[in-house]
């Protein structure tokens, strides 16, 4: 039997799908803040009930969606009844409204508390998550779109898509089978098969280590392929695909089975269009894919797990057109993710050239066995806080010492992407860039915004084992 909190789930992705339709004057006045508010949720996952989290505004929708030119101010209501901190990723608002609290800015939300955040957005594709202890992967992450005014005149349909990875066991389990800790038998769900994979099993390509984890399902919009998302597309048939990897541990393909989409976004930072059926996305990464379907046709878009055949995935449908199964494996075994995408990427609007003030190399380190994970050989403990000045041209040289691809963040700053593995460019503007094993990416990004800023993997478990650090200045 469906569970109600499901469906009332489903329904607010399917009112997130339309609305770019929704008329204007169901938009929230600038002055009023909305309110954002994160529970406990059931989630039915392959027939059987998940405790999960949500963050849903008053109408139960998942997220925010802003209109061209309206505020970012929201009133967080923390109804989770533990702790949390809920950080605005690709939002670049001064470090107090972040949404951290391992910086010393704020504490973290305390159960049952409201905190108010104000402030201009950034447009384009982002996301929210938990950016406290392992909530993450429980669910805890919603879209945070900020509609241009282009888009607000653009003919086309908005469809935002959320990807995760999902496991029943809790994330305290999954992280103790990761670093040897010992085995939490209170949290876990319904008697599940608990067994962790080894490291001898753990899936390898040309030597490189793909993925942490095994995982019960991978969701989009909290669906899996057995019951699939599904749009029917309007007017022309014309889609703006909103895509955000908000996976834990979780790099995808984006496979589109050949139709051509034209890549238009990245990290909510316009491209210059590049065409194309199959498109990388790291975790933590967006990606805005132009698509025409036409009448009487259906186009499956599905996010396959790297190093794997699993997959998950929704449909764009033509009124009336016929949706067939779609096997949650796919055909081949799916390599891990390249730069070759990365590399074709050039930003519309780019940093003014002008040489760096100042650069900075960054090792990324550590190992599978043991699992532990470091930038400089440091944890975040022991951190080496890199200082710049306030108005410096910086650039930050990451340098993978690790057999495993990392997708690293900085807040509160978009970078430039200046070079892969030694090939300079004028790349993708972004907040989040996988460094691929053993290479080397230069980021550079003006210094404008003052304060003490993370930049970490965005690897969950990475993270929570050290592989973090901060960029500071005044
Ligand atoms: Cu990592």
């Amino acid at each position: 039997m469906p569970h109600p909190n499901r469906r009332s789930v489903l329904a607010a992705f399917a009112a997130l799908g339309a609305a770019s339709t929704m008329p204007a004057g169901l938009a929230v006045a600038a002055d009023q803040p909305r309110r954002l508010t994160v529970a406990r949720r059931t989630l039915d996952v392959l027939g059987r009930p998940a405790s999960v989290f949500g963050i849903v505004d008053d109408h139960g929708l998942p997220g925010v969606v802003l209109s061209a030119g309206e505020r970012f101010a929201v009133d967080l209501d923390n109804q989770a009844s533990e702790a949390t901190s809920i950080h605005w990723h690709g939002q670049t608002p001064p470090p107090q409204l972040d949404g951290i609290s391992e910086t010393g800015y704020v504490a973290p939300l305390a159960a049952a508390e409201l905190r108010p955040f104000d402030f201009a957005p950034r447009p384009g594709t982002h996301w929210m998550h938990s950016h406290h202890e392992l909530q993450e992967q429980n669910l805890m992450t919603a879209p945070l779109i900020v509609r241009s005014n282009e888009d607000e005149l653009a003919d086309v349909q908005d469809v935002t898509v959320i990807l995760n990875d999902f496991s029943f066991r809790d994330p305290a389990q999954i992280f103790a089978e990761l670093t040897g800790g010992a085995g939490m038998d209170h949290g876990s769900m319904q008697g599940m098969d608990h067994s962790a994979m080894s490291m001898d099993s753990m899936p390898s390509m040309a030597g490189m280590d793909l993925n942490d984890v095994e995982y019960d399902a991978f969701l989009a919009n909290d669906r899996t392929l057995a019951d699939p998302f599904v749009v029917t597309t309007e007017r022309n048939g014309r889609v703006r695909l909103r895509l955000i990897n908000g996976a834990a541990s979780t790099a995808f393909w984006i496979d589109l089975g050949g139709v051509q989409a034209t890549a238009v976004a990245v990290d909510g930072n316009d491209i210059t269009a590049v065409t194309g059926s199959r498109f990388p996305l790291a975790q933590a990464q967006r990606l805005d894919l132009i698509l025409d379907v036409p009448a009487g046709t259906v186009v499956p878009v599905f996010a396959q797990r790297e190093g794997d055949r699993a997959r998950t995935g929704l449909v764009l449908a033509a009124p009336g057109a016929k949706i067939g199964k779609l096997p949650a494996e796919a055909d081949a075994v799916a390599g891990p993710l390249d730069m070759a995408f990365e590399a074709s990427l050039s930003a519309v609007s780019g940093l003014t050239v002008k040489p760096a003030d100042v650069r900075h190399s960054v090792m990324l380190t550590g190992t599978m066995a043991p699992y532990s994970w470091t930038l400089d050989d440091k944890t975040w403990a022991n951190r080496r806080k890199l200082e710049v000045s306030a108005g410096q041209r910086v650039e930050l040289e990451f340098m993978n010492h690790s057999m495993m691809a990392h997708p690293m963040h900085l807040h509160g700053h978009h970078f430039q992407i200046v070079s892969i593995n030694g090939k300079a460019l004028s790349g993708a503007m972004r907040d989040t860039i996988m460094v691929p094993s053993m290479g080397t990416v230069v980021v550079a990004f003006d210094a404008d915004n003052p304060g003490r800023w993370l930049y970490h993997c965005h690897n969950l478990y990475h993270m929570m084992t050290g592989m973090m650090s901060e960029l500071v200045y005044v």
